[in-house]
């Protein structure tokens, strides 16, 4: 539903984020999906206007923005941090060429990694690239700061950071929404000095960003964006984006200079706010306000009493504050209205893969077939989980290939090298570690996991899928032909569900000398439409205990506490089997058998 003007609604962070964009009319929003950012450019196709579309990677998003704010749209790309290290190249040098109309580059980081392969402060790109950056600390900042990222960008003709963490991306904020604000669109008007960064274009180009830094350090010291809240207090606290709330909850009555623009810096008005008061930096992160802060001469301090790593809490900060003995309050119970009762943690659950994943029986066969396997990041890396334990590495999107490329050339691996890839991983980036592959006649098996979808992120679609992110049909990308024009010779398609077939493909390509490919053709179980076939169950009597089901890693199959006739059997859950039949085909007593009279349930 498309939200109306002059409501307040409750948006979480990413939502808000989207609606400044569409209040901003903007044109263009790409992006690739990635936790903590994904649902932004999911609730900007909900507003019409803008072409709102996933891209194959983060760099090919950025510059998909950067060529319609060329052309005169507005524009935003979005991402997770590690995505800004894919767009990390053309971010660097769109800081010299500028921006056409207003360009955003949203970049929701995960402290805490969780869901993410590191964590790491992407503030510090704003500083290494030279561009505004934008943290907002809810909501309505969400929403009102990606609104003026456009202005500012088209005001110092500059790429705008708009820098924010999982806890403003997914907590939900009353926003209350503006007008749209309708931008002529001038079209693309040539100017190969600012656009074309030759050497000598881009050498004339590099003053202009420093000189546009000290006018941007001018607009942020007279900024609205930077808040003060002068209490009197003898210690005063400098804060951004989420600290800020936590430091509000922790010590009311402390003086906070909260800033909405981190990068630049409004240096003198934070050392006037200081006063040669103790100052601390309350940031989640690394020590990126407090190295500048020190830096230009301010004594704070920060990390000396609060975590730089993972996510920071409102427990953190009081426990922080109480080191360097201030406040010792305690936050709030529930009893004295302190918000939500402490429920009982949870039971820890260790993750699997969903029932009926296509994705186990190649790690299966891999496995069998001793393989080292340069895994990927995807569903799949749970594959390196028991009870499949069969991915030996796997660092960050799209290595996989290129990692089993250097493990066949070390010589050193200790069997069959493969490189294991899911289908939106490997158009994301996997497609030039195989023409590496195959021309330098690596003797490696790539099996690529094509489930038709980027399912770990939610089930987005991508250029494989033949959809739009709107659900229009699209052209889909043909990963046979696309692996044959590489220069593969040995491509085989197999259905992972049939065990037999996985493993005799695998055998095979890994016997072929050069680069093989095997591709794994079954769609998620999970998105876009939820697969239910008719259900297995256990014939009462006939499992003979071997529990050799039990290594799919199925959460449909249990070894619990179920005895037949003296003997301990293994159950299957009828109400989440998908009907894969992988363990019936696995079964050596034929105890698997499909549940009788049962009719397709709802979404399936
Ligand atoms: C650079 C980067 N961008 C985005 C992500 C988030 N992410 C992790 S895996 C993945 C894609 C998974 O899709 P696919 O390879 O098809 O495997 P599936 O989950 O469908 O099995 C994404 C988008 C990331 N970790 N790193």
């Amino acid at each position: 539903m498309e939200l109306t003007a002059a409501k307040r609604v409750l948006l979480a962070g990413n939502e808000a984020v989207a609606r400044g964009a569409h209040e901003a009319a903007v044109g263009v929003a790409t992006g690739y999906p990635g936790t903590p950012s994904t649902e932004v450019l999911e609730a900007l196709a909900v507003y019409q206007g803008a072409d709102v579309r996933w891209s194959a990677n983060e760099k090919v998003a950025l510059d998909v923005a950067a060529g319609a704010s060329f052309g005169g749209v507005r524009a935003i790309a979005t991402m997770k941090h590690v995505g800004l290290n894919v767009a990390a190249d053309t971010f660097m040098t769109l800081a010299y060429t500028g921006v056409g109309a207003g360009l955003v580059v949203v970049s929701a980081d995960d402290p805490g990694m969780h869901s993410s392969q590191n964590e790491q402060d992407n503030r510090v790109y704003a500083r290494f690239a030279g561009v505004p950056l934008l943290e907002p600390g809810d909501s309505q900042e969400a929403k009102d700061f990606t609104r003026l990222a456009f202005d500012i960008s088209e005001t110092f003709d500059t790429p705008v950071l708009l820098r924010y963490t999982t806890r403003i991306a997914h907590t939900r904020g009353l926003v209350e929404l503006g007008e749209i604000v309708e931008q002529p669109v001038p079209g693309f008007r040539r100017d190969p000095r600012k656009y074309v960064m030759l050497p000598a274009n881009a050498r004339a180009r590099r003053p202009a960003v420093l000189a546009r830094l000290d006018r941007l350090t001018w607009y942020v010291e007279e900024s609205a964006l930077t808040q003060v809240h002068e209490r009197g207090s003898e210690v005063a606290v400098v804060t951004s984006g989420i600290c800020y709330q936590y430091v509000r909850e922790v010590l009311p009555e402390v003086s906070i200079l909260k800033l909405g623009i981190t990068h630049p810096l409004p240096v003198e008005r934070i050392r006037a706010f200081a006063g040669g008061r103790r100052t601390f930096v309350v940031e989640e992160s690394g020590p990126f306000l407090e190295e500048a802060l020190l830096g230009a001469g301010i004594p704070v301090v920060g990390k000396e009493f609060f975590p730089r790593i993972g996510e920071m809490t409102p427990e953190d900060v009081r426990e922080g504050f109480a080191r360097a003995g201030i406040g010792g309050c305690a936050l709030p119970t529930a009893d004295e209205g302190g918000g939500q009762p402490v429920l009982p943690a949870a039971p820890p659950r260790p993750p699997v893969l969903c029932p009926g994943c296509p994705h186990a029986i190649p790690f299966m066969a891999l496995r069998q077939a001793r393989a080292v396997v340069a895994g990927d990041i995807g569903c799949y890396t749970l594959a390196a989980l028991a009870p499949l334990e069969a991915m030996d590495t796997c660092v960050a999107m799209g290595c996989s290939i290129g990692m089993a490329v250097g493990l066949a050339a070390s010589g050193g691996a200790t069997g069959p090298v493969t490189a294991a890839i899911g289908d939106s991983t490997f158009l994301h980036s996997g497609i030039p570690a195989l023409i590496e592959a195959v021309c330098s006649r690596a003797n490696i098996t790539v099996v690529i996991l094509d489930n038709g979808i980027t399912a770990m992120t939610g089930g987005q679609h991508h250029p494989g899928t033949g959809t739009t992110l709107r659900g229009a049909a699209a052209p889909a990308v043909d990963l046979v032909s696309l692996c044959r024009a590489a220069g593969v010779e040995h491509v085989e398609v197999v259905d992972p569900y049939d065990i037999g077939a996985v493993h005799t493909a695998v055998r095979q390509a890994n016997q072929f000398p050069g680069p093989a490919v095997v591709i794994t053709n079954r769609p998620c179980v999970e998105a876009p439409v939820k697969i239910r076939d008719r259900p297995y169950q256990v014939i009462p009597g006939a499992c003979i205990g071997c529990q050799l089901c039990m290594n799919i890693g199925c959460p449909s199959i249990t070894w619990g506490d179920t005895w037949y006739d003296g003997l301990r059997v293994v159950t299957v859950d009828a109400s989440t089997c998908t009907g894969c039949t992988v363990c019936a085909q696995m079964c050596p007593a034929g105890a698997m058998t499909p549940v009788a009279g049962w009719e397709a349930r709802p979404g399936g």
